[in-house]
Formats: C-alpha cells, structure tokens, sequence
C-alpha cells in the first residue's frame, strides 16, 4: 500500500481523506492555504505545507504549488477530494508526469467526461441510456439547427459542451426563439469556457436528478453501489440527498447500475465515478459524468457499507476491487443534511467564528466535519461547515432520526441552515418522495430565485 498520500483539498473532506489514510495506515501530507493555517485537520496530519495565500486560485487551484508540496514530503499519490482540482485533466496529467499517483481516473478519461458531446456520445455507444437530442455537437447551418429541433420536439435545450453542473444552458420553447437562443449559447459558452461547441437535448419538466456511484479498478472489474436522489437543490446547489431514491424498484435500479458498471468496463474507468441522470415518468436519461468523489457519498456508504474513499485508494495503487457485484447488498436508507454557513432563506453567506458547536448522536447518525467550537468560518470558500448523516432502516425512520439530530444541533456565532432542513424534514411533499429538481424553488417563492 502507498507509505504517504498528499490530500489536494481543505474542510471536512480532506479530514474524511485523512481517516480513510489513517484506517488503511498511511501517512498524510496536508496542504493548506494561509486562511486554513490554524484548521484541526491541518494539525492533525502526520505533516502539512503551505501552499499559498488565501484566494484558492493562488492555492489551492495552485498546480506547482500541489506537486511541490508532493516532492517535499515524498509523497506518493494526490488524493484531489471534489472541487478544486478534482476534475482538471491538465492536474491528473502533470501530477502522474511528476511520478505521482494521481487518486482518480486517468486523464483522458477526465478530458473526455468534461467535455458533455464526448461524454453523451461514449455513453449512448456503451448502452447508457441519453435524453434524446442532437446526437453530438450542433451544425452551424440554421435550416439543420431548425430541423434538429423539429425531429426532437420543443421545448429543447441548448447546452455547452465545456459546460456541466447548470453552467451554459439555455431553454427554448419556440422555432422563432431558437436561432437566436443556439447563439448566445455559443458566443457565453466561448467566453466562459473557451470552447463555443453546444448541443441540443428535449428539455424535460419535472424531472428528478438521480444518480448512480460506481466503482472500478484496473483489472476490468466495475461494479454499481446504487442510486442516490438529488432533486432538492436550489440555483444548481444540491440542499440534501438519499439514498435509495424513493420509489425505484430493484429491478429498474440494477439493471441501469448494470448498463453504468458496463460502461465503466467499456471505457476502462478507474476510481470512484457517478453517473448523472434526469429521471422522469420512470425512465432514466444520462446526463454527465462526475469522475470524483462526489459531497453526498457517505448515503452510499451508509446503505452499502462500502467505505468509497478507501476504496478509491485501493484501486488507486492498483489493488483489485476486493468486492463483487453480488457481494453489494443495499440496506436502510440514508439522508444527508449540507450544513451550510448561510442564511437559511436568503443563502446568504455568514462566515466567522462559531461559539457554540453541539453535534447530535445516537443510532445511525453519522457527522462529517471539520469544524469545532471558536472555528472562524472563513469567507474565502464554499459556505459547506458539515455533513449530517441520518441512516435508518427504512426512509420513515432516516428522516425520523434526522429531524431528532437537527434539532439536538446547536451551532451558535454564525447562521446556518438548520432550519431550512428542520423545515424539509416536515414537509409532506419530501415525506412523500414526491418532489423534483423545481420543488424547493417554489416552495421557497420565486422571489428567491
Ligand atoms: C436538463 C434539464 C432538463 N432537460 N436537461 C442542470 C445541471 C446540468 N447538470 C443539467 N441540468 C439540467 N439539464 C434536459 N434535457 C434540467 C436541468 C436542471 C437541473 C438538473 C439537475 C439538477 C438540478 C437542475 C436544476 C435546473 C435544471
């Protein structure tokens, strides 16, 4: 196994990392930016290195800066966590180019799934099922663009292929808006991603956003750890997750976690990887690609009891997966509260220093974070302070143990997002399991948006 694993990322998932490391007795190098100096994952790594000051392009965005805190430890492997780096293939590249194992999948692999043509295009040809659209990038010629949209029937979506997560999407309902919508389209995706490639897909009204983990190693094993819903997110943001999503059948979860962890074979994945799905009127319709460990990975672990982050380690020095599919059984069901330095309704940010930190206990509740009593929340990155993790043997008794959890949480100095999820918890549509990616914008009034 590797001897020291440097962990690219700062909050609670570099402390996540470094417990999986300890667990698997490797040692952890901690970068860190000037603002994080004083953080207690910081101090509770065998060894740390400042690599910039507080502004994350001038840390921890810092490539140089990564690989040569990597050197100085003699470090053997980046584990580059989610954000940051996590998905730059230009990183993955140079950190492998250094002699260093990069904990992810191989950089063409990366190129390949953020560009979203590239992505769509190898997933529909490895049998995943896609929203219908374009079938690649859209022409120039408008008359084609016209008739595309046609056969596909409005409304339609515009999107840009060096986009993802919501970023350079445009909804058209008309054939007279369309010319127009296709063009600002590409002259944003140019300036915001340097690549003016956009394609088209139907646009679907209600869907939820569900999405499936897999996991795969170097020998040609991939295997799918199930599903998790998404759909409550506000401005692309995602509030909370679970997993099971509700209400789909084991027959219909296995055999679209067959076609991923196909595909994933097909493609030669490697690591930890989620397919992104829009899930509507029981049909499942391929979006994205993430080829990280995603922030709502501990519902997973809590149903399968995969530890996902030590398998990716695992896989990573090139060990074979140690479980097969059938060994994979899905038990309970798990829900995760983002608790957020914010204003619950106006998400505003709040950073500073918290005064009082109480976490909740008891049967099946897991917390992830990094933060403590007089923590100062700094106001240079995402508002994220922590993960509550409720699992129960059924979805009754996880939001049952969660709300029981929320209300035992005490953080005080700074304004949180506990009564938002207080709130979600109660509400009978989410009881219900019957929301979609719009249902917390409405409840919360378009006046929000
Ligand atoms: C869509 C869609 C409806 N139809 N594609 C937004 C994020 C990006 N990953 C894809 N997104 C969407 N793509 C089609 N064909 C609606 C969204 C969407 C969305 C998707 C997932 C989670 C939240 C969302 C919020 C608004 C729109």
């Amino acid at each position: 196994m590797f001897d020291k694993i440097l962990i690219a990322n700062r909050g609670e998932i570099a402390l996540r990392i470094q417990r999986a490391c300890r667990e698997l007795g490797i040692k952890t190098v901690a970068v860190h930016s000037e603002a994080d100096k004083d953080a207690k994952y910081v101090k509770l790594a065998d060894e740390s290195v400042c690599i910039g000051p507080a502004p994350s392009g001038q840390s921890y965005l810092n490539i140089p800066a990564v690989i040569s805190a990597a050197e100085v430890t003699d470090a053997e492997a980046i584990h580059p966590g989610y954000g940051f780096l996590s998905e730059n293939a230009d990183f993955a590249e140079r950190v492998e180019q250094s002699g260093f194992v990069f904990i992810g999948p191989r950089a063409e692999t990366i190129r390949l799934m953020g560009d979203k043509v590239s992505a769509k295009d190898m997933m529909k040809k490895a049998g995943v099922p896609c929203v219908p659209g374009s079938d690649g990038a859209l022409p120039d010629n408008p008359a084609e663009i016209i008739r595309i949209a046609k056969k596909i029937g409005y409304p339609v979506i515009i999107k840009a292929a060096g986009g993802g997560g919501g970023r350079g999407m445009r909804v058209v309902h008309t054939e007279a808006a369309l010319i127009s919508s296709v063009n600002m389209t590409k002259a944003e995706a140019q300036a915001a991603f340097n690549n003016p490639v956009v394609y088209m897909e139907k646009f679907l009204e209600q869907p939820r956003h569900i999405e499936i983990q897999v996991m795969a190693d170097q020998h040609g094993n991939a295997i799918y750890l199930g599903e998790r819903d998404c759909s409550m997110q506000r401005r692309h943001q995602k509030v909370l997750e679970e997993a099971p999503a509700p209400g789909i059948s084991t027959r219909l979860r296995d055999k679209i976690g067959q076609r991923c962890a196909d595909a994933c074979k097909r493609i030669n994945y490697r690591g930890a990887g989620t397919f992104e799905f829009l899930y509507e009127n029981n049909e499942f319709y391929f979006i994205e690609m993430n080829t990280r460990v995603q922030v709502e990975h501990p519902v997973t672990e809590m149903i399968t009891g995969v530890d996902i982050v030590q398998e990716q380690i695992r896989v990573a020095y090139g060990e074979k997966l140690r479980l097969r599919q059938k060994d994979i059984q899905f038990r309970g069901h798990a829900i995760e509260c983002r608790i957020n330095a914010e204003d619950p309704y106006t998400f505003v940010p709040s950073p500073g220093r918290i005064s009082t930190f109480h976490m909740p206990g008891g049967p099946g509740i897991r917390v992830d974070t990094h933060a403590y009593q007089n923590y100062v929340v700094p106001s240079h990155y995402d508002s994220m302070i922590g993960k509550l993790i409720a699992f129960g043997d059924n979805r009754e008794q996880a939001i049952a143990r969660m709300d029981i959890a929320l209300s035992e949480m005490a953080v005080e100095g700074i304004k949180t997002n506990i009564a938002l999820h207080r709130d979600l918890m109660n509400d009978a549509a989410f009881q219900l399991g019957e929301t979609s990616i719009h249902y917390l914008e409405n409840k919360l009034g378009i006046s929000s948006k």
